[in-house]
């Protein structure tokens, strides 16, 4: 079992606490890597090396130099990508064909932001007061820390790390326990690329061990936070101490509303996708199917008779389509859902248990699940379960679809299937998500600015939004009439 090291001012470390956790495969629920067990002292080493960098190497970087590093970086992720996308799928039991899409596309990020570095630009403003020139700088915030969840952890580490540094910020990175062995991995290639030491570090260990004094540690500017909302409102509290900027992305519970005009056979291919690719372990999982009534009997047998075909098994092999579940605490809390929307009555069509195939081995598999006669008022209807477990809900009209859609606390993304244009327009507009797709579903980019609504999150990754969450505007004001006026009034 190989027995990995941190990553702080550019040198490979051992955990100040001189100890190990094993991280655990969870197609076998067998241990394959020891991970170091981070603390308080490696935080405030790598801290102290994020802000040495920050006020050195990095700075005296220009924006053009820095850019291109970011394109090595991705040139060097491109080649790497099948490895990784091995590490990620043996350690999260995400499919290989998903964590290899994922890899192949993460260079992308490192690509637009690294052009980007040298495009942040101030602004004249044509000041009302005569004989001052005034003029803005964008300018980093200084160390970012950036916390990561288990479910996509080398994208959504990108999502924070390439606005972050195209900025000219440097980074604390602190992955999940349960997916951290992908980023020590990643972590040789800042080195390759030419990044100064410092720039980039990584802390692992355990939210409470590692997370919580990165979180309040003095020298943090700000925190870049992927995870729980419970989780997310604890980072939110302790950022808020210390003043510090956060931007926040904490799932959802989305709605994909498929109405009686839609093109039937893509809506049952667009809302199997959006709850079980990944396992349903993904904030933008459609969760929520509502079903316009006139449809609603006809397209539920479409539905099963397409989630019935899919193939489960090692996320390894290609044919695979649905994966064990990541963390055993996941496992139990899937079916602990499952056993609470029986009770309350929902009616289980197709799955409801764990997984018994042969080809699930010993792994944490959840049988894909659809309830049908869900009630919005039921808890499988309004928490994130974050697993293969759709909750089927009927709607009559317009109104009351985007009442049910919207009668969340979250608001990450939503769906709409339908072939009228003006529906389509009138959804996008009345849906209160940050992300709607239209006759489509599971699609991120780069270029495009993605974040939640309500309690789905605080701040935008992604696209030229993103970048701005990694700056500071500066005004500066220059007199130059060379009269200094009556010093006792504002000018
Ligand atoms: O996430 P956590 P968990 C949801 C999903 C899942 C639930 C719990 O519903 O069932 O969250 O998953 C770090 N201070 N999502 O417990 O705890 C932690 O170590 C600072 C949605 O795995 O939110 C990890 O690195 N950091 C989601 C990161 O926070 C702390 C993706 C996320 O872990 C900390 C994952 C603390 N006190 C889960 N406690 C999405 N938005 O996609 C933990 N962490």
């Amino acid at each position: 079992m190989k027995k990995y090291q941190m990553l702080i001012n550019g040198a490979r470390v051992d955990p100040a606490t001189g100890a190990w956790f094993e991280s655990v495969n969870p197609f076998t629920a067998q241990a394959w890597a020891q991970v170091p067990r981070g603390s308080k002292d490696d935080i405030d080493r790598a801290v102290s090396a994020a802000k040495a960098a920050f006020y050195g190497d990095w700075r005296n970087l220009t924006a053009t130099a820095r850019g291109a590093l970011l394109r090595r970086l991705g040139d060097l992720i491109a080649a790497d990508a099948d490895r990784l996308a091995t590490i990620e799928s043996t350690d999260n039991g995400k499919l290989f064909a998903e964590m290899r899409g994922q890899l192949n596309y993460i260079p992308q990020w490192f690509y637009y932001f690294g052009g980007l570095a040298d495009k942040i630009e101030g602004r004249v403003i044509p000041i009302d007061k005569p004989g001052v020139f005034n003029f803005t700088r964008e300018e980093p915030l200084g160390v970012i820390a950036a916390i990561t969840p288990w479910n996509s952890p080398l994208l959504l580490a990108a999502w924070k790390l390439a606005p972050a540094l195209a900025a000219g910020n440097t980074v604390v990175w602190k992955p999940s326990e349960f997916s951290s062995v992908s980023a020590l991995e990643f972590g040789e290639l800042f080195e390759k690329a030419g990044f100064p030491p410092g720039v980039v570090n990584i802390v692992t260990g355990y939210g409470n061990e590692v997370g919580e004094p990165l979180v309040t540690h003095p020298d943090v500017a700000k925190v870049a936070f992927t995870g729980g909302d419970r989780t997310g409102e604890q980072v939110y509290q302790m950022a808020a101490r210390g003043i510090k900027h956060v931007t926040l992305e904490l799932g959802g519970k989305s709605a994909n509303i498929v109405f009686d005009d839609a093109d039937l056979d893509s809506a049952v291919k667009g809302v199997v996708s959006g709850i079980f690719a990944a396992t349903g372990q993904t904030c933008i999982a459609g969760s929520r199917a509502l079903l316009h009534r006139p449809i609603h009997d006809a397209f539920v047998e479409k539905l099963l008779a397409l989630a019935k075909t899919a193939r489960m098994g090692n996320p390894l092999d290609l044919n695979t389509q649905v994966g064990p579940v990541t963390t055993q605490p996941q496992y139990n809390k899937v079916l602990d859902y499952i056993r609470v929307a029986k009770e309350e009555g929902a009616v289980c069509r197709l799955g409801g248990a764990a997984a018994t195939r042969a080809e699930c081995g010993s792994g944490w598999f959840v049988e894909p699940t659809i309830f049908t006669g869900v009630n919005p008022s039921m808890r499988i209807a309004n928490e994130e379960v974050f697993g293969p477990v759709l909750s089927i809900i009927p709607f009559d009209d317009e109104d009351e679809a985007v009442r049910i859609a919207n009668n969340t606390v979250y608001g990450l993304a939503a769906g709409v299937w339908t072939t009228s244009i003006r529906r389509a327009l009138m959804m996008s507009e009345r849906l209160e998500a940050g992300t709607v797709w239209v006759n489509t579903y599971r699609a991120v980019s780069y270029m495009s600015p993605f974040g939640g609504y309500k309690r789905s999150g605080i701040g935008r990754e992604s696209g030229l939004d993103a970048v701005r969450e990694y700056l500071q505007t500066k005004s500066v004001w220059i007199d130059i009439s060379g009269n200094t006026p009556n010093p006792f009034v504002m000018r």
